[in-house]
């Protein structure tokens, strides 16, 4: 029995010598093909819990298996893609959504990680929603809360960037676009703290984050909202707690009631989205 797999091609992130900035390109025009749309105004990632936004944004002009899109990996499971959208808003202006993230968990590498936020910003995007489902540290945070991401710590000793890329991370999370989310509706704000899962945390880790400034620890954002950064976009990051992270609740985790929770916030969030995304641009 053969051990290789010959018809298995080299992803073209991992291709020697290929960058990253050029695949991307690729990625927008195959999108701009796709869907007749030259230039993408807004860019959204859809984290767990906020899937259901895309329909109350606006009109969907076209849709499609992000894995049709130089770069972006096939589906780990069939049926499993992710989509990829393009919605006009009422005012004319075209969102690019992301219904698929790679996670850095799943140890294919940075680039594959934010390839979507690398291809958003050569699509046109010039703002990027970055949204997730989160644990929090606050125990005031009910599963079911959005909270605003106010600044990151990346735990996961990575970097989108390569060589001496020195990219100041100052008020990375749009201070403009938190004030006008805030305009809308009284959102707390949080600090997100990345790990590089794929388990959660122990309690120690949980107390950790808490000591060194954290309030909502999750599993992706972190990278991609650097990578956004470098390529010059103005940035939202929004979590959606769907339970307090652990060693926080003196109570085990009912997952029947963190599944509920989310549900019951599908709406709230999906109209919040689109008041947000109505506002911003
Ligand atoms: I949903 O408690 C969700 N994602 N790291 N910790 C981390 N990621 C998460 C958690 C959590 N809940």
């Amino acid at each position: 029995m053969s051990l290789t797999h010959p018809t298995d091609s080299v992803h073209p992130l991992d291709v020697p010598g290929s960058d990253p900035r050029v695949i991307a390109e690729e990625a927008a025009s195959v999108i701009a093909e796709r869907t007749g749309v030259s230039s993408h105004d807004i860019a959204l990632t859809l984290g767990s819990g906020w899937g259901q936004a895309a329909e109350s944004i606006g009109e969907l002009v076209s849709e499609f298996p992000a894995s049709v899109v130089p770069g972006f990996s096939k589906p780990a499971l069939a049926g499993h893609t992710g989509m990829i959208r393009s919605i006009r808003l009422e005012s004319g202006a075209h969102a690019l959504i992301i219904g698929s993230r790679t996670h850095f968990y799943e140890g294919h590498g940075v680039r594959r990680v934010v390839h979507s936020v690398r291809t958003a910003a050569a699509a046109g995007a010039k703002i990027m929603i970055l949204t997730n489902g989160a644990g929090g540290l606050n125990p005031d945070w009910a599963p079911g809360t959005p909270v605003l991401i106010r600044d990151h710590i990346n735990l996961t000793a990575a970097s989108p960037l390569e060589g001496a890329t020195f990219v100041d991370l100052t008020d990375l999370y749009s201070p403009r676009l938190r004030d006008a989310v805030k305009g809308l509706e009284s959102l707390d704000e949080g600090v997100y703290v990345q790990f590089r899962g794929p388990h959660y945390e122990t309690p120690a880790e949980v107390k950790m984050a808490g000591i060194i400034g954290g309030d909502i620890v999750g599993m992706s954002t972190a990278l991609e909202a650097i990578a956004a950064r470098e390529a010059g976009m103005e940035i939202l990051g929004l979590s959606l707690i769907t339970n307090p992270a652990a060693g926080i609740s003196p109570t085990p985790l009912n997952h029947e009631e963190v599944i509920a929770a989310g549900r019951d916030a599908q709406t709230r969030l999906a109209d919040l989205l689109a008041r947000i995304v109505k506002e911003i641009a």
